[in-house]
């Protein structure tokens, strides 16, 4: 397994649309291991593809906490099959939206058809923080990230902030 590098906002590749996967092989579950050990690294709680440079739609998420069996979800082609009407507020990170954390609502709950690992088809009734991951994690699929939920003020200042600390990183690395 390899750890790969994740992307950081601003970037356009961040951006695009995620393209379904036709099978799931042994060269897309390689991607799903890196895509794991690279999130476990950061460390977070749920990577999407893009995230890693690779525009398929395939999310990774493991909710387990520290100390506590690693228990990994894999999830090729998702979809949101239905939501609940109520919301859920949580405090959202992104590992492509370093250091910044805000409070963001979405549906509490959602049904969700994918392929797992091994390229079955499933379907899972999420809630809590699974549901809020999941979402999250489409919506990279979609180009999406969450402080483009937060006002245009708030959103042009952590994008500013970011692109200052990358700059100032290439400067290091130059
Ligand atoms: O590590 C992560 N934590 C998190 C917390 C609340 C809601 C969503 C997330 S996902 C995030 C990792 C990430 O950027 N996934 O795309
Ligand atoms: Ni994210």
């Amino acid at each position: 397994m390899t750890i790969r590098k994740i992307l950081v906002e601003p970037d356009k590749f961040l951006r695009q649309k995620s393209k379904p996967v036709d099978i799931v092989d042994k060269d897309l579950q390689t991607l799903m291991d890196d895509m794991l050990e690279t999130m476990y690294n950061a460390p977070g709680i749920g990577l999407a593809a893009i995230q890693v440079g690779v525009p398929k739609r395939v999310i990774v998420i493991d909710l387990s906490r520290d100390g506590e069996e690693k228990s990994p979800m894999y999830f090729v082609n998702p979809e949101i099959v239905s939501s609940s009407n109520n919301d859920a507020t949580y405090e959202e990170g992104c590992l492509s939206v370093p250091g910044q954390f805000a409070e963001i609502d979405r549906p509490d709950k959602c049904h969700l058809k994918f392929l797992d690992y091994n390229g079955n088809k499933k379907e899972l009734k999420a809630e809590g923080l699974l549901a809020t991951c999941i979402q999250h994690e489409i919506d990279h699929l979609e180009g999406i990230l969450f402080i483009d939920y937060l006002s245009k003020l708030k959103k042009t200042m952590i994008i500013k902030k970011l692109s200052k600390q990358k700059k100032s990183i290439e400067r290091i690395v130059v």
